[in-house]
Parts: C-alpha cells; sequence; structure tokens
C-alpha cells in the first residue's frame, strides 16, 4: 500500500518584481469571459497536489482546507510562498478570482497572478487581511501577459512579512475567465511500432489506430523503399486502455536483418525500425550508464559520459552545498548524532537519496549479474564493459556499480551506542524542495536524515546479505563487512517491526512510506537464507512463503516479496521451490492472456485498470517475470511477451513514444530532472541515452498532467513535459528494471537464419591508450554494390583519430564509414580492406556487429 503525499515547489523565493496591484480592476468589456477554470483542485478534494509550498511554509489539508504553517520573522511577503504553477492566462482576458481564506492570528496576505520563473512577472496582486474567522474574497483583474496551458503562468499566496509563526487555511480557490478551452487530447500519429527493432525470429507486431471495423492492407518496406511484405490488420475492437479502435499488424515471417524499414497502411507510415539480432544489444549498457549520471559525491567525468552531461561532485561540501558527511536527522527527531552519507545515486530528479528504492535498484542490477552467471552469460555484464571509472579494476563492472549504492546504504545504519543501532535512517534529503534546473553541487537546502524506519532496515538487510554472496569472490573484507550488517541490520528489524516512515515526511523529498512489511521481511530473510542456509524457518514461516507476492500489478519498492522469490528460484539451496516456480508461471499466462487482448500489449494490471505513477517500471518488472518464466520453461510464449514489454517501451503504445531517451525515431527528451533540464534551459542537455521515463499515470497527480491531460484513457495519460513529474520522471528503479529487461533481451536476440548479403572481418592491435584496427568487407549477395556505408557501434571509450580506406565519421559510440570515390563499387565476391586508428580508454571490446548498406552482416 502506497500512500501518495508529494510535492514541490517549483519556485525558490526568490526576488519577485513587485509591478503596481491590479485588484478589481474593471474586466474588458470587449472580450468574452468564457467560464473556464483556471486553478487544479482549488478545493483541495484531491489533496494538496499540485499546490506547492517554498521556505517557511509547509502545507497540508486539515478538514477540507489547505493549511499552511508559516514561520515567522521573515521580511517580505514574498519569502513565505505557497501556490501552483501552469496556470494559462491570456492577455486582454479578463478573470475573476476568489478564494476562502482565515488565519489563526490576523494577517495581512497577497493573491498573486504572475509568473512562475525568473523575471517573476506580475498580472495582478491582491493584498487583504485574513483573520480567524472564513471571509470570501472575490476580485476581477484583466490579464497583461500570455501563458499557455502547462507554460510558466503561476497562482501564488504570499503568507511572509510579519515577526510571528502563524497558520493560514485557504479554500475553494478558483481563477475563471478567459478564451483559452480545457485542451483537449491530441492523438498521436495511429502507426504504432518498436522504433528501435524487432529480432529475428521473434514476433513482429505493431498497432494500427483506426475507425475501421474491417482488415485493411499493409506493406512492410526495406530503407530503400520496396516493398519486401504485405499483409491485412487484424481488427481488434475497442481498446480500452487507449480508448481507440486498434487493428494489429504481424510481419513476423520477414526476418531479413536490416535498418530502415518502414510500414504503410494507406497513406500512414511509421517511424522507421530495425530488423536484427543486435537491435537493442547496447541498450543494457546505456539503461546501466544512467547509475554512473545518478552518482552523488563524486565528478560525473566527461570521459565516460561526454562533455554534454559531465558535472561536478555534488553534496560533497563545497559551497553552495552543505555536503552530506555529516549529515543530522530531521530537528524534530533529536537524534543526537551526524552521519556521513556521502556516495550513493540520487533517486530521480531530485537530490534525495532513499534506502528503499535505492535498496531495490541495487538489489536488481545484483540480480541481473547473478542471474546471467548462473547460465554463464556474466560477462557482457564483466569489467571493461561499462564506461565507469572501475572499468579495469578486475571486477564486473555492473557489481561495481551496485555497489557505489551498497556502501552508501551501509552508511545510513544508526551506529552501535544508539538507542536503534542496526536500523537504517529511511531516507535522506533536502530540508525544501529546490526548483528546476538546479544541478547537484548548486544545491543549498540543508540535508537531513529521516526517521529510522524497518522497511529500510529490511533492505538494507536484503540487498547487502545479496551484495555478500556476490562480493566473495572479489573482495573477502567487503563480503564479510555487507553480511555483519545484512544480520545486524535483520535483527533490529526484529526489534522494530513496525517502525513505518511517516507518510507526511514528503517536503523536500518522496515520502517512500509503506504501511505493510511483510514482504520487505520476507525478502529479508530470503536474502539472509539464499547467502548463508540460515534463517530457513523466517522464509518459511512467512504468510508470503510459497510465491504468494506474484501478481499482475507487479512488484515495485512498495511490494518486495517476489524479490524474494526471485532469489529463492535462483540460488541453489535445500529449499523445495516448486510452489514459487508454480506462482510466477501462473502470474506469466496471466499476464500472456491480458496481453492477447490489448491493442498495444503491455505486462501490466491494475485493479481499476488504471495506470499510476511509474508504470512503465511495472511494466519493465514484469517483463522481468515473463523472462524468467522463459528461463526456467523454455517456452517461447513466454520469451515473446517479454520482447513485446520491451516492444511498447520502445514506441508500440498509444503516444507513439519510445519511452527510452535517445532510443527510436521519437525518444522521450524532457524528462523531470534538474540537470536534464533543456526544456528550461537550452544550455543544459536533454536525457542521455538510455533514460526511461515513468510513464501513463491516470491519477494525473502533477499540475502539467492535470490541465493537459483530463479525461485521458490510461495508456495516453503521458506528455514529454519536465515539470509533468509524476508521469515523466527517471528514478533508479525504473532504470534498474530496464536494465535487467534489456540485458534479458540482448542475451535472447538470435541473429536471422536468412542469408545476409555482406561479411566483415575485424581484428584490432591494442595498447593502454590506443589501437589500430583492420576490416575486410565483402559483398555475399548475388548484386553489385554501387556506392556503400559500413556501420558499427564501438562498446567503450574509443575515439577514432585517423582512417583509411573510407570516409570516417564517429558520433558518440556510433561508426560510420563510406565509400571514396577509388572503391565505390563493390562486386559480388569482391572484398574492400580498410582501416584506422583510434584512442581508448578500458578495455577494447570488438564490435558486436556490422551493417552494410543497413543490412547485418555475417561476422567473419
Ligand atoms: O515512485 C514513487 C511512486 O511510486 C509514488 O507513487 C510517488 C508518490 O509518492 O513517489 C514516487 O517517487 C518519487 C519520490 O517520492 C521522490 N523522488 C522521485 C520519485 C519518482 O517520481
Amino acid at each position: 500500500m502506497v500512500i501518495k503525499n508529494w510535492r514541490r515547489a517549483l519556485l525558490p523565493a526568490a526576488v519577485l518584481a513587485l509591478v503596481a496591484a491590479a485588484p478589481g480592476a474593471p474586466a474588458a468589456a470587449s472580450a468574452p469571459a468564457a467560464e473556464y477554470e483556471r486553478i487544479v483542485n482549488g478545493d483541495f478534494s484531491a489533496g494538496s497536489d499540485p499546490w506547492w509550498t517554498g521556505a517557511n511554509t509547509s502545507g497540508s489539508v486539515t478538514g477540507g482546507e489547505y493549511c499552511v504553517a508559516v514561520t515567522g520573522g521573515t521580511a517580505n511577503g514574498y519569502d513565505a510562498l505557497s501556490g501552483q504553477n501552469g496556470v494559462p492566462y491570456e492577455a486582454g482576458q479578463s478573470y475573476t478570482l476568489s478564494f476562502d481564506a482565515r488565519a489563526t492570528v490576523e494577517q495581512p496576505i497577497s493573491a498573486v497572478a504572475g509568473e512562475a520563473v525568473a523575471p517573476y512577472r506580475q498580472i495582478a496582486r491582491t493584498d487583504v487581511t485574513v483573520t480567524p474567522v472564513k471571509q470570501t474574497f472575490t476580485f476581477t483583474f484583466e490579464s497583461t501577459l500570455d501563458f499557455p496551458t502547462a507554460g510558466n503562468g503561476q497562482f501564488a499566496f504570499w503568507f511572509g512579512g510579519q515577526s510571528f509563526d502563524n497558520t493560514v487555511c485557504v479554500d475553494n480557490v478558483s481563477v475563471v475567465g478567459g478564451v483559452l478551452p480545457p485542451p483537449g487530447l491530441e492523438p498521436a500519429p495511429p502507426l504504432r511500432v518498436n522504433q528501435v527493432g524487432y529480432v529475428p525470429g521473434v514476433p513482429k507486431q505493431a498497432s494500427f489506430a483506426t475507425d475501421s471495423t474491417t482488415p485493411l492492407p499493409w506493406t512492410l518496406r526495406d530503407s530503400a523503399g520496396t516493398s519486401v511484405a504485405t499483409g491485412q490488420t487484424v481488427p481488434k475492437g475497442h481498446d480500452a486502455a487507449s480508448d481507440e479502435n486498434v487493428h494489429t499488424i504481424d510481419f513476423s515471417s520477414y526476418d531479413r536483418e536490416g535498418s530502415g524499414y518502414t510500414l504503410t497502411v494507406g497513406d500512414v507510415v511509421s517511424h522507421p525500425f530495425d530488423i536484427s539480432a543486435t537491435a537493442m544489444s547496447d541498450l543494457r549498457y546505456d539503461s546501466l550508464a544512467f547509475f554512473y549520471h545518478q552518482r552523488s559525491g563524486t565528478p560525473i567525468e566527461a570521459q565516460y559520459v561526454g562533455e554534454e552531461y559531465a558535472r561536478p561532485a555534488g553534496h560533497v561540501n563545497v559551497a553552495p552545498n552543505r555536503g552530506d558527511d555529516d549529515v543530522p536527522c530531521r530537528a524534530d527527531l533529536n537524534c543526537g548524532y551526524t552521519l556521513d552519507v556521502r556516495g550513493g545515486w540520487y533517486d530521480a530528479g531530485d537530490h534525495g537519496k532513499y534506502v528503499v528504492n535505492g535498496g531495490i535498484s541495487a538489489w536488481q542490477l545484483q540480480n541481473s549479474y547473478e542471474r546471467a552467471a548462473l547460465i554463464g552469460d556474466e560477462a557482457a555484464m564483466g569489467d571493461g564493459t561499462l564506461a565507469i571509472p572501475e572499468q579495469s579494476n578486475g571486477v564486473p563492472d555492473v557489481l561495481d556499480e551496485a555497489r557505489w549504492e551498497v556502501e552508501f546504504l551501509l552508511s545510513m545504519q544508526v551506529p552501535d551506542g544508539q538507542p536503534l543501532a542496526g536500523m537504517a535512517h529511511h531516507k535522506i534529503h533536502d530540508e525544501q524542495w529546490t526548483g528546476l534546473p538546479t544541478l547537484p553541487h548548486e544545491d543549498a537546502q540543508p540535508r537531513r536524515l529521516s526517521a529510522p524506519s524497518t522497511a529500510a532496515t529490511l533492505n538494507l538487510a536484503a540487498v547487502a546479505a545479496q551484495a555478500s554472496r556476490l562480493w566473495a569472490p572479489y573482495d573477502a573484507e567487503f563480503s564479510a563487512r555487507t553480511l555483519a550488517v545484512a544480520k545486524k541490520a535483520y535483527a533490529a528489524a526484529k526489534a522494530n517491526p513496525s517502525r513505518l516512515a511517516d507518510p507526511n515526511d514528503g517536503t523536500g523529498g518522496g515520502a517512500y512510506s509503506d504501511s505493510t512489511v511483510t514482504d520487505e521481511f520476507y525478502w529479508a530473510a530470503a536474502e539472509l537464507f539464499a547467502t548463508t542456509g540460515e534463517y530457513r524457518a523466517d522464509v518459511t514461516g512467512s504468510a508470503l512463503y510459497g510465491g504468494k507476492s506474484f501478481n499482475v500489478h507487479g512488484f515495485d519498492w512498495a511490494a518486495t516479496g517476489a524479490l524474494g522469490d526471485v532469489t529463492l528460484l535462483l540460488v541453489p539451496r535445500d529449499l523445495p521451490a516448486d510452489a514459487v516456480r508454480a506462482a510466477l508461471l501462473s502470474t506469466a499466462d496471466a499476464h500472456l492472456a491480458n496481453m492477447a487482448g490489448m491493442g498495444h500489449p503491455a505486462p501490466y494490471r491494475t485493479a481499476d485498470g488504471g495506470y499510476e505513477w511509474g508504470s512503465n517500471g511495472l511494466v519493465a518488472n514484469n517483463g522481468v517475470v515473463l523472462g524468467l518464466a522463459h528461463d526456467l520453461t523454455g517456452a517461447a510464449k513466454y520469451r515473446d511477451g517479454a520482447f513485446a514489454a520491451m516492444d511498447y517501451l520502445l514506441g508500440r503504445n498509444p503516444v507513439d513514444h519510445s519511452y527510452v531517451a535517445g532510443w527510436g525515431d521519437q525518444p522521450v527528451r524532457n524528462v523531470h530532472h534538474r540537470h536534464w533540464a533543456n526544456q528550461l534551459d537550452p544550455s543544459l542537455p536533454t536525457a542521455p541515452a538510455g533514460a526511461l521515463s515513468g510513464g501513463p499515470n491516470s491519477a494525473l497527480q502533477d499540475p502539467i498532467a492535470a490541465r493537459l491531460l483530463p479525461g485521458c484513457a490510461p495508456q495516453r495519460c503521458w506528455v514529454d513535459h519536465i515539470e509533468a513529474y509524476s508521469l515523466n520522471e527517471v528514478t533508479v528503479n525504473w532504470n534498474s528494471a530496464l536494465a535487467w529487461l534489456s540485458n534479458w533481451v540482448a542475451e535472447h536476440s538470435v541473429p536471422s537464419a536468412v542469408p545476409s548479403g555482406c561479411k566483415v572481418a575485424y581484428t584490432a592491435s591494442t595498447w593502454q591508450t590506443g589501437m589500430t584496427a583492420q576490416l575486410t568487407m565483402t559483398n555475399t549477395g548475388t548484386s553489385a554494390w554501387d556506392a556503400w556505408r559500413l556501420e558499427f557501434a564501438f562498446s567503450g571509450g574509443e575515439r577514432i583519430q585517423h582512417g583509411w580506406s573510407a570516409t570516417w565519421t564517429q558520433t558518440d559510440r556510433a561508426v560510420r564509414a563510406e565509400n571514396v570515390a577509388w572503391n565505390t563499387r563493390v562486386a559480388p565476391g569482391a572484398s574492400v580492406t580498410l582501416g584506422f586508428n583510434a584512442s581508448k580508454t578500458g578495455t577494447h571490446t570488438p564490435p558486436a556487429a556490422f551493417k552494410v548498406n543497413g543490412q547485418v552482416c555475417t561476422n567473419a
């Protein structure tokens, strides 16, 4: 059970340009004023979202009103604010503002319509005096500025400027007027494909939204525009998740590898995509790179991420940061000690570090490795595979990345000698929300530890126990240390079994409160049992033993029982796992049955059919369940289901976007993130390749979503907008699910049996900082090439310095070589030899795949 209580202030109490107030200004006589409500949740019937509070204020809904505790002693009204952003205003239009207000002690307040970002222009400011008796205030004003829906318009109350602490309560806040109608839902282009690519031997399906009730002809074309396959769509009727009439296109029988394919139905052409065993192979590296980007307490270096994403270390005590080296508890806790909690990953678009969420993410990276290692497939995550500082330390890189978080989790444990020794603090984050953009090193907020919680303590126990067994071959000291911490944490949780995180502790960071910890107890016991063989009775005695945690909703930070089950299935111990296996398979079957009825199949179902915060993370995790079902049985149907989950995430969805940044023809760009804030500041980057958007959320829990998407069907409740944090944020736990699934997908992608028309032989000689490579490319087809383009990708930090016998270009890791005048034509059976010199960091791994003119070649 998750309690949603999460807000953020997007407005620092910065200098507001004070423009003459215009209370009571007459309505413009000429323009018609329609009854369009501009305020979202003005009666607070839906809780406090999307209202935010800033410095010196904290708000909560009590008795149907929104009551804001205001700290006294501020100089100006705008030193204590609460409001909402994205409010639309139109220049020349008149608006009627009304609200109810009262205060414990009489004080002046202001109601201000204006701009949410610098220069904070004002449209109208109304000053009133509020008293202990509730009053209703009504004013009209004319807008002098234009702000579109979900733009930078703002409505705010100013509560500051007096010496004393006070509580001000408001209700029924309304701004009505203007001619801008509420936004309708723009339907996305109707032909939706996996924009990255399909894998030979696996079903290849697309979705087409149309009013037609009869089959329609489709055509598959190669990159030259030549028709290579045709067929008829299959009408599936009305699809509840998209509220569309959907047809399915199945082109599974076409298996020739290549890039630049498109599907066509009538005049509608799809995004281009590949058919290739390597189409999604490198997604595992990009999705894992996300974790290096999110590292706290260390500079993010250009040599690993490129200049665009490099940044200074965050929270290392360099002004304006306060540093994570000496963090006290929240003032109300009086814990009497500070902790050094440097390191770890920032959770998401904010700068909080949360044990429950960081814990499951580290677990999932470690589990991805543990599963692959069990079947001898771990080399793809080995040393030298990721662009991280630890890439040549002899330890698998995915374990190095997870350790960055595990070390942080260990540091969150309450020290010996303290009353709750052995427990873990639930989280550490800013005292107040910061605005966007704010890079980690620019965050000036005080950092605070929240109280220890049973859930965090069990997360620590589970992940540390898992780390202990995985690190045993590489670092005996760390393995022993993590096990000792895990045992101590588990004992502390047993002694304090119901210390729940405060659901209202959601200012400056997310609450991550969880009212049920039976699942965390089960998970921790399972990890300790898998590592030590002890704790058996705790596993078998749990109400969840026997696979009770699997269901079609899925697992996440608040529902962790399935993590214990996965470990029991994977790690051989003397405990029957038949019931766990049966439960996993029946859940996988239930996913497949649901997906068969969907227009855009995704393995995920809630009780009411809605999609919730982080739905993409749940889709990916349920893809993990399907992948495991395939591992356990070898049945193709489960493999197909796991690939279909990836199809959904990469573009076969009713918003026609790839939810993975940098992947696909139309990928997400403007995720909610304080660094990747290009939408707000063009000098900052968009999301880096491999970052997964949270995905559709039909509860519309942020102002942008509430304004732009009213009435949306579940799978369409999404928009690529940086302020839409309830559906377009990124987090470590969603990306860990993507990393697990994309590693599995890469592992299960097998080259086409259809013969290809080219062959490439590749040899390289390397030294520490450089290399020379030679390629021989042969036309094995039956017709001559009149021009050619060879493409491949590096997996590490190689940079081509000089190449020969072709025109060479490199973009990030992608390399392209095009014919020069004297080797343009290559007859059937003929070869061309070419090569390059490159600088490099870390180990060089030969490129996995080569393409000539978009077609995947055989490796010679
Ligand atoms: O992922 C979390 C989701 O399950 C909750 O419903 C939501 C509201 O409590 O919070 C999400 O977590 C956010 C966290 O509170 C703060 N950092 C960003 C997280 C992702 O949006």
